[in-house]
């Protein structure tokens, strides 16, 4: 049945955002006019080669599924990425444990979470939702799965990585202080390591095809150092990725334990769902964060990404310095600055 309070609502808060991001680069991306055309866009500098191996499957008219997969496949084989796949920091015991979900059109969506010696953590959590009739797997079980099912086992702690860890041993607490250790590993590790080009955290990644299909996928090695077990949201669905094929996808990076307290990238779809555009959606799950510990929020880091059905996308995050990448048929290399709720 119409629901006339529900409809004026969600008119009321397009109108209210109608401006919003309309000629901001973060904001309003190809097909507003000629109906949609396919786009992709993820987290961090990073982003821009993954988008672009993404973009080979969008442009040949392929699934966006088959997109996000094949994008962050190259940050997670990507040594020199140390918050990704193959040369991800390790656990404070020394151990690469890899967090990663990708969820579909149709809603379907897989998981592994702390899953160690597999370069490509994506395609297990693929092969997770097309192969089982589970969603999530973990640990050696995720890692026996992958196994049978034809992945290689390999080694993902690099000489660089270790080194790192090593560095971080001489002072760290064995307790888990998660709320600034997302900062000072920033601190540590990339700056001291010479050639490393990236110093962020997960790819999250969101794809709209030629179809008007939306998928999206997040992979992570997880926040630096962290205790063995630890997992973030990364793999959660719905704190570090969710797809509703009907209105749009997000996903986050960040201190993972504040996204999943607040069922991050679901609230900021939900959010959609009711008329509010990608960053203003961003910018109200960044800020129930903020609200309910704003002490906390003041020494972290989340943002988050999201990308509607009409191809709109945006972003906001806590602290300045969240990037993200976008490609489309225009460009296929821009990088834009998230909105932020701290300049400074
Ligand atoms: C996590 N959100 O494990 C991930 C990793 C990250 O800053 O982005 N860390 O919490």
């Amino acid at each position: 049945m119409f629901d006339r309070r529900k409809f004026l609502k969600a008119s009321a808060l397009s109108a209210a955002f109608a401006g919003v991001g309309q000629t901001k680069a973060g904001n309003i991306v190809a097909g507003m006019a000629n109906g949609i055309e396919p786009v992709v866009i993820s987290t961090w500098d990073f982003g821009i080669p993954a988008n672009q191996a993404a973009w080979k499957v969008l442009a040949a008219g392929g699934r966006a599924l088959d997109a996000v997969e094949q994008g962050v496949r190259v940050p997670e084989a990507d040594p020199k990425v140390q918050t990704v796949g193959y040369g991800g920091f390790p656990d404070r015991d020394g151990r690469v444990t890899l967090d990663s979900c990708i969820m579909d059109e149709f809603g379907n969506c897989g998981s592994v979470a702390g899953m160690e010696h597999i370069m490509h953590p994506i395609s297990v959590a693929r092969m997770v939702m097309e192969k089982t009739p589970h969603v999530m797997l973990v640990g050696d079980g995720a890692l026996q799965f992958a196994l049978e099912n034809g992945f290689e086992k390999v080694n993902l702690l690099t000489p660089e990585s270790e080194k790192a860890w090593k560095e971080w041993l001489k002072t760290a607490k064995y307790s888990p202080v998660m709320n600034i250790e997302n900062r000072s590993y920033d601190k540590l590790a990339p700056k001291k390591l010479p050639g490393n080009q990236y110093n962020h955290d997960t790819i999250g990644m969101l794809a709209l095809d030629a179809k008007g299909n939306l998928s999206g996928a997040c992979t992570t090695s997880g926040m630096a150092f962290k205790l063995h077990g630890r997992v973030g949201d990364s793999p959660i669905i719905g704190a570090g990725l969710y797809v509703d094929n009907e209105v749009g996808g997000a996903t986050s990076t960040g201190v993972g334990e504040e996204v999943i307290r607040n069922v991050g990238s679901f609230l900021v779809v939900e959010l959609m769902r009711q008329g509010y555009p990608p960053e203003a959606a961003c910018k109200e799950a960044v800020m129930r964060i903020i609200r309910k510990k704003p002490e906390t929020a003041k020494q972290i880091q989340v943002g988050f990404l999201a990308l509607n059905k009409k191809g709109e996308y945006g972003a906001y995050a806590i602290q300045k310095g969240f990037s993200y990448a976008v490609c489309n048929k225009q460009r296929n290399d821009l990088l834009v600055d998230g909105k932020s709720y701290y300049n400074s």
